[in-house]
């Protein structure tokens, strides 16, 4: 799909020219970068769906200058986002364009991107480009939980943020066996114009250290990462969104700390579980299998965790506990009083419909948002329908 990422606007001052926006549309910039390779320093205002992009000169020779001194502050490029930056050069290679570089080049927010000159596009410089994966360092913070029979966690959380620290805040909490690197990045990178994003892998999950091998996982312990990522960037309360088991312990953590979470988002979630969901959920958490039969799936969760294989066992344990829960999960749900967007693809490949129908029944204060779609991961949901639900259902806290 094709869409506006940004407009970009060259200026003298982008001090001056944020504080216009500031004055006109009460918007301000969520963050600056500096682009070596075009000499420039990107500012970034959030505009709907799409960004705005301050494009300041770093050195005479930057293009941002020759523009200034030529035509004066104004529109510079239009940019447009498309799935597969390689395939668009291509295309447009084919169409008889000549694109300004042989390869697409890296561009400011993690963009890999490529120009049209103007003279070809009817005096419009056409920037295309997609986002390669977002790869925020996170802040490792020292954690320790005392769970039941004494068993301890002891050792780090990895802890992720994105946007304006002066924004509202938003904690994003990832899917079982996931990470926010393999799941929550593209959201926050979508969100982070609006909010102060706060994301945390759970225990045992992506940078956070595993715990002791016969430490069980459990909704109180993942509900308490959540809590020491709240803590530690000082967020008293935020809403929450998670993904999947995310969700559930988004729901869980509200239960338990009603005085940190504003409102609730959760994607994909589900609290009525049987024992045909466990099995079809401990199918994809067979590390033998997904070894024997994807070898770089295998090797992609290797790198994007400290211990997968652990981890799934460890959740496939956890796994078979869920429908025991259950009742006390629909329960809970009856009576938790936080305004929640449910929201899932119309055919997830996991859970069944009735997942969100049955969230959305039984939450008191819930909207539902069914979107069209076949995977339940959520690098596959429609992210850009999605994220203007999340921000206009958060900005009303
Ligand atoms: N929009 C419309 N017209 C433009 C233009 C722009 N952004 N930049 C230049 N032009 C016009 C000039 O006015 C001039 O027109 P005339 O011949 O009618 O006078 C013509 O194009 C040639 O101008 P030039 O100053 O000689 O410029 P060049 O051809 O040397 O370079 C361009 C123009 C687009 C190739 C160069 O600016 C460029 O490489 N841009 C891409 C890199 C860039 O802009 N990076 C910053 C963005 C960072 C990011 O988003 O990450």
């Amino acid at each position: 799909m094709i869409s506006l990422e940004h407009v970009g606007i060259a200026v003298d001052d982008p001090e001056a020219v944020s504080r216009l926006y500031e004055t006109l549309l009460g918007v301000l910039p969520y963050k600056a970068e500096t682009v070596e390779a075009q000499k420039v320093r990107t500012h970034f205002l959030p505009a709907g769906t799409a960004k705005i992009e301050l494009l300041e000169a770093l050195a005479p020779d930057s293009p941002i200058s020759k523009y200034l001194e030529k035509r004066g502050e104004g529109i510079h490029h239009l940019a447009f986002e498309v799935d597969d930056v390689d395939d668009a050069m291509e295309r447009v290679r084919d169409a008889g364009f000549d694109p300004l570089n042989d390869t697409p080049q890296p561009g400011a927010d993690g963009k890999r991107i490529f120009f049209l000159h103007p003279k070809q596009t009817h005096g419009v410089l056409i920037e295309l480009c997609s986002s390669a994966p977002a790869a925020w360092t996170p802040e490792t913070v020292p954690y320790a939980y005392a769970g039941a029979e004494n068993r301890r966690v002891d050792g780090h959380l990895a802890v992720y943020r994105a946007g304006r620290p002066s924004a509202p805040p938003l904690l994003m909490l990832h899917g079982a066996a996931g990470s926010t690197t393999l799941e929550t990045a593209p959201l926050m990178r979508r969100l982070e114009p609006h909010f102060h994003v706060v994301a945390v892998d759970f225990t045992g999950h992506g940078r956070s250290s595993a715990p002791s091998p016969d430490t069980p996982f459990t909704p109180d312990l993942f509900a308490d990462n959540a809590r020491a990522a709240l803590d530690h960037f000082d967020v008293a309360s935020a809403p929450v969104f998670g993904f999947s088991m995310g969700g559930n312990m988004a729901l869980h953590f509200a239960r338990l700390h009603p005085d940190r979470v504003d409102r609730l988002a959760v994607h994909a979630a589900n609290v009525d579980w049987n024992d045909d969901l466990v099995r079809a959920m401990n199918t994809r958490l067979n590390a033998d299998l997904i070894e024997a039969r994807r070898p770089e799936m295998a090797a992609a969760l290797d790198a994007a965790h400290t211990d997968w294989k652990r981890l799934f066992a460890t959740m496939r344990d956890f796994v078979k506990t869920l429908p025991a829960e259950t009742e006390g999960m629909l329960d809970a749900a009856d009576r938790l009083d936080v305004p929640t967007l449910v929201s899932a693809v119309d055919r997830d490949d996991l859970f069944p419909t009735d997942a969100p129908l049955t969230l959305h029944r039984r939450l008191p204060d819930a909207r539902l948002a069914l979107l069209p779609g076949d995977r339940h991961a959520l690098s596959e949901a429609p992210l850009d329908v999605l994220a203007p639900l999340l921000r206009d259902h958060f900005l009303q806290a």
